[in-house]
């Protein structure tokens, strides 16, 4: 019997009622980490620590030197630059708090079945390299481009369609500085690590993860609307498996808790005794700044302003935030809820969509407050 690609890789789907994780999500989830909820603690995350997504294979690079990077289609004069002579051109760096888009799709019911991200696919570097609009203009755009297409080395197949992993922007976004959208080679001074594209990665301030494309080969300026797999199929916002979606953009706000006490091993639930206790934790939103995060410890019924820190001249990165809190012997659920500029707020009730994209639920942190006097 003959197998045909399409039989090895096959349609998303929705879990039914009651399925539990598969041996499918199980290995994503092995390979593809999350930030331990505590390194929140950090401004920058440490080493390792940031969350990982990659769709295929990290590729082999065994010598940077001979890697490429071209700028190519509707150009007057296309490049192709090494990654030392991108270093010889003007460098910004910015701190930029990445969160995945998946993020949050694993409580999400019924649950789509695909990397399984319960609150954790998130992370703050600071990214190293040149401004994509700088390039384009020594590349000198055509008048009639209307996207720029990002290709990564990495190859594979994803519902029958095999693909190297490419996502474009539309001209405005890969030309503006509003974010600044960086061709980056370091990662907080370092030389970009493989899992995180090493030696070329794109870096799109407030965007949503899969925008930051890895292991940047090509660049090219098109003048028709990119429609990529990673563009039109995957990253929409639809509720049935026919519409053509909404694009996934900008990073919805959200908020949320560094887990106080101590934990249980398995069920990861929260142990703290009686008395103060500084409720801390960040908060971030691609689409606007922050202004405002509300806590409650007592499972949503009410809500109580927390102190945000200033952004410090970090515009997309997330922001510290912390309000005290003394609990009594007992259980309790404590959650955080970020606003931001625009409006934009974190729902009570899942916003779900069969991509399980952007979900945004304020998250809720089961604790036990111990008795001391009933040990
Ligand atoms: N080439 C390539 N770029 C990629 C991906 C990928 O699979 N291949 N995954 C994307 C997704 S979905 C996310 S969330 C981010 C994750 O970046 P990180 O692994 O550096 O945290 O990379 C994006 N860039
Ligand atoms: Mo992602």
């Amino acid at each position: 019997m003959t197998r045909r690609l399409a039989d090895v890789s096959t349609s998303a789907r929705l879990a039914t009622p009651g399925e539990g994780l598969g041996q499918d999500e199980l290995a994503l989830a092995a390979r593809n980490h999350g930030l331990p909820l505590e390194a929140m603690r950090y401004d920058i995350t440490p080493p390792g620590l940031h969350y990982i997504l990659t769709h295929y294979d990290i590729p082999h690079v065994p010598d940077d030197a001979a890697w490429r990077l071209t700028v190519n289609g509707r150009v007057r004069h296309p490049l192709s630059l090494s990654p030392a002579q991108l270093r010889t051109r003007p460098a910004v760096t910015t701190r930029v708090t990445l969160e995945c888009a998946g993020n949050g799709r694993a409580l999400l019911t019924p649950r789509p079945v695909s990397q399984p991200w319960l609150v954790e696919a998130v992370g703050t570097a600071e990214w190293t390299g040149v401004p994509l609009r700088l390039l384009l203009d020594e590349a000198g755009v055509a008048s009639d481009a209307v996207d720029v297409v990002f290709t990564g080395a990495d190859h594979g197949v994803e519902r029958g369609v095999e693909q190297d992993y490419q996502r474009s922007l539309p001209l405005d976004i890969a030309t503006g500085d509003e974010p600044e959208v960086l061709v980056a080679y370091a990662m907080n001074g370092q030389p970009l690590p493989p899992q995180h594209g090493s030696p070329l990665r794109l870096v799109v301030p407030g965007w949503y993860g899969m925008a930051h494309v890895k292991w940047l080969r090509d660049v090219t300026v098109v003048d028709t609307p990119f429609t990529g797999f990673q563009q039109s199929v995957a990253y929409r916002i639809r509720q049935g498996p026919e519409e053509a979606g909404e694009p996934v953009t900008r990073i919805a706000p959200r908020a949320l808790l560094i887990p106080p006490g101590f934990p249980d091993f398995m069920s990861r639930t929260r142990v703290v005794a009686p008395g103060p206790v500084r409720l801390e934790g960040r908060a971030w939103s691609g689409r606007a700044p922050v202004t405002s995060v509300e806590v409650s410890t007592d499972s949503g019924a009410t809500w109580h302003r927390a102190e945000l820190e200033p952004d410090h001249g970090h515009r997309w990165a997330w922001r510290r935030w912390s309000r005290m809190w003394s609990p009594v012997p007992g259980t309790h659920v404590l959650s955080a809820r970020a606003y931001d500029e625009a409006g934009n707020a974190q729902p009570l009730e899942q916003p779900w969509n069969r991509g399980g994209f952007a979900n945004n639920l304020v998250q809720r942190v089961p604790v036990f407050c111990t008795d001391p006097t009933s040990r």
